[in-house]
């Protein structure tokens, strides 16, 4: 049973990005919030424990209840939609970030950028540019507007695709766009809402200016051969994606 609509892949198209409202059920929702919240020091039931923390991963996405958000199941099977069934790689982390409240932070647009490029704080090495095919955030809870909500860039895959026709892929220091790229969107929305993203969509987290913890489990999907074709920009930039024509 397909799950996506021709009109969902023809947004993603466009856009970069799908949202997919209640891809979770309500047990992988509370199990992966249990462990989470046992992994971190803070008190689940006591805002003060919580309030003004910043913003951090817990390094458990790779236990299967965390990863499970994202693989083996519904959220899995809508990326193969857009990918191509069997060609992604069938395990992997699901890296759980934490974006805490401050109630009293002005709320800024959030600067995006492209992952895989170093900066001194990412732990991706110097020379080197990661890369994967498909992104999902998976939200365990609720995120309200300017809540710390996960932002894109709508159509700016398409940009960074042509850039990459007349760039080096290692040309573009930490990521971020030497030009503008227009208003972001930040997703809101409730547990188990998952926001699909292409690899070059330059999104960001947005400070959390609510009273909610912003909990979002974020996967990076891989081509099974992406090795092989990483390097290429084909003039159909969906050449290897089998579900968008
Ligand atoms: O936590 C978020 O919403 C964004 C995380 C992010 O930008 C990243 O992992 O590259």
């Amino acid at each position: 049973m397909a799950y996506l609509t021709a009109a969902d892949k023809e947004f993603f198209k466009e856009n970069g990005y799908l949202i997919v409202r209640g891809a979770l059920e309500q047990k992988e929702i509370d199990a992966a919030l249990d462990r989470l919240w046992e992994a971190m020091d803070e008190d689940r039931n006591d805002p003060q424990s919580w309030i003004r923390k910043g913003y951090r991963t817990v390094p458990v996405g790779s236990e299967e209840v965390i990863s499970g958000t994202t693989y083996g199941n519904r959220v899995f099977a809508m990326a193969e939609e857009l990918v191509g069934k069997g060609k992604l790689n069938t395990s992997g982390g699901a890296g759980p970030h934490i974006n805490f409240p401050d109630p009293d932070r002005k709320w800024n647009e959030p600067l995006g950028h492209l992952d895989g490029y170093h900066t001194p704080t990412n732990g991706v090495p110097k020379g080197v540019v990661g890369s994967f095919t498909l992104g999902a955030t998976v939200y365990l809870g609720t995120v309200e507007k300017q809540g710390g909500g996960f932002t894109v860039w709508p159509g700016s895959h398409r940009i960074w695709a042509e850039y990459f026709r007349h760039h080096d892929l290692d040309s573009l220091p930490g990521g971020i766009a030497p030009f503008d790229l227009g208003p972001g969107y930040e997703f809101t929305g409730a547990a188990g809402d998952v926001c699909f993203w292409h690899h070059q969509m330059s999104h960001a987290a947005g400070s959390n200016c609510g009273r909610n913890v912003r909990i979002a489990c974020i996967s990076r999907y891989r081509r099974k051969d992406l090795d092989q074709i990483k390097f290429e920009t084909p003039d159909d930039m969906w050449k290897y994606w089998d579900g968008i024509s």
